[in-house]
């Protein structure tokens, strides 16, 4: 059984998805529960289409309790929005030749982990699988994807090859991505499309087919698409539109990442997503009044003012 070390920051559906396959996989695994909250009590991973749950295991810690430079391959599984200040929490304890994966939805969140921590490795994933938690610590793969992974900096382009045969390992699909930054792009404008139009109107993604809904996203994917393009990055073939209709379609029956968060009374992704896309707008100077209104309309119906 290999030793390699993997820390997993974040107890949640993704940190216990990856924390258990990678267990499965022969790993030693960390597992960094919030501080101030309780580590669950067990781990159990139900692997995808399995009818029983498996047990695995993992040190539970927080943060604070990790020793200095002990960490050296960790994974970044919390909520975009958590990311940076997560990093900062266990900066003590990342050796000098520490790599950082990074697995949020969106973008902005990963990339401003990689600016402020150049200093360290930094890969990506850009992850289709579903899982949630049927309670804390047991955690259900409920949809098949594949795990693109790529660096995101110099000192993880070094690295990313050695990181991918790692992952490889587990019982997920895994993929080497030289273009992460094309597969992160392409994976936000899916969620562009889909997150906050299902959020507002609390419907499944399948329900966005509505033709109302549906000139809806197709407004958001021409916006998406103007800036992409602007960037000088690649279209699918038949376009975004196409693109996201696929994944209205083959998602049908899901209720998105955003719907769930709303319906649990946590913040969302909002900032990462739509609120990327109208960064990127405004900096190449590019009109976005759809995104702009599911923002705005997403942040005054789910966000405090004070909430991202
Ligand atoms: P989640 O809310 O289930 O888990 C996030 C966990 O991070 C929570 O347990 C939270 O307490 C913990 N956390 C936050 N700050 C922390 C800190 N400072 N220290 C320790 N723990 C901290 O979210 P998730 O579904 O696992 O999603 C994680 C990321 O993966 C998101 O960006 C999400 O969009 C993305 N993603 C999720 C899925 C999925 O199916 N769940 C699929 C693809 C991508
Ligand atoms: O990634 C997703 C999400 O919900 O965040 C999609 C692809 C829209 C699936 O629900």
């Amino acid at each position: 059984m290999s030793q390699t070390q993997w820390t997993v920051l974040g107890a949640g559906s993704l940190g216990c998805l990856w924390g258990g396959y990678l267990n499965r996989a022969g790993f030693s695994v960390t597992l960094l529960h919030r501080s101030g909250v309780s580590a669950p009590e067990s781990l159990y991973l139900t692997p995808f289409q399995a009818t029983e749950e498996v047990a695995f295991e993992a040190k539970l810690k927080s943060a604070e309790q990790c020793a200095p430079g002990s960490i050296k391959q960790l994974i970044i599984a919390t909520k975009a929005q958590d990311a940076l200040t997560a990093v900062a929490g266990v900066e003590h304890a990342l050796a000098d030749d520490a790599i950082i994966l990074v697995l949020q939805n969106g973008m902005g969140a990963q990339q401003a982990v990689a600016e402020k921590y150049d200093r360290y490795a930094i890969v990506a994933a850009c992850i289709t699988d579903g899982a949630f938690r049927s309670e804390p610590g047991h955690v259900i793969h409920a949809g098949k994807g594949i795990s693109r992974v790529g660096a995101l900096n110099a000192k993880g382009k070094a690295v990313e090859s050695a990181v991918v045969e790692q992952l490889k390992q587990m019982d997920l699909v895994i993929e080497h991505c030289p273009d992460i930054n094309q597969a992160l792009w392409n994976k936000l404008a899916i969620n562009i499309g889909i997150n906050g139009l299902t959020a507002l109107d609390q419907c499944l993604n399948g329900e966005l087919n509505d033709p109302e809904r549906l000139a809806h996203v197709e407004i958001l994917c021409q916006e998406t698409e103007q800036v992409m393009q602007s960037l000088k990055l690649q279209i699918p073939e038949h376009g975004l539109f196409g693109l996201v209709k696929d994944v209205i379609n083959g998602t049908a029956k899901n209720r998105s990442s955003m719907l769930q968060d709303i319906q649990k009374g946590k913040s969302t992704e909002i900032e990462y997503i739509n609120g990327y896309l109208l960064k990127q707008a405004k900096a190449l100077g590019i009109p976005a009044p759809e995104n702009q209104k599911i923002y705005d309309a997403v942040l005054k119906r789910f966000h405090s003012a004070n909430a991202l």
